[in-house]
């Protein structure tokens, strides 16, 4: 009997963590498993969804918008895997000039402080490390 209340005790605190953890993720405008930048700050306006690596986002489609200069924001919601973390990078086909370095679940509502001002308006690419 102790046994079980324990273990029920344990679902409950988990079930807990995961509706308090939901709100987090809800909040933006990002599927697990993405990297997403957003136009606006607090993951507002267009957004893109990576799952992969992109070095040059001049040629990627944001409901609308190009994707190049515009994040303002950023969401890293990948699941936990080798490569879960991102670098975000300033220039096209260039990964000299890193933006941020951002571990699995990190939700920036606002790019600055960054590596190296400015950095709104600023990412071209990135890539999962
Ligand atoms: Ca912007
Ligand atoms: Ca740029």
């Amino acid at each position: 009997m102790r046994i079980k209340l324990r273990a029920a005790a344990l679902a409950a605190a988990m079930i807990g963590f995961a509706i308090g953890a939901a709100p987090v993720a809800s909040a933006v405008n990002c599927s697990l498993g993405q990297y997403c930048i957003h136009e606006n700050v607090d993951f507002g306006g267009s957004t893109c969804y990576f799952t992969g690596d992109d070095y040059n986002y001049t040629n990627d489609n944001c409901g609308g918008l190009n994707a190049d200069n515009i994040t303002s924001s950023y969401s890293n919601y990948a699941r936990q895997a080798n490569f879960d973390d991102i670098y975000g990078y300033r220039h096209v086909n260039n990964t000299a000039d890193t933006l941020w370095y951002a571990t699995r679940g990190t939700f920036r509502s606002w790019v600055s402080p960054c590596n190296a001002e400015p950095c709104n308006d600023q990412a071209s690419g990135h890539k999962w490390v």
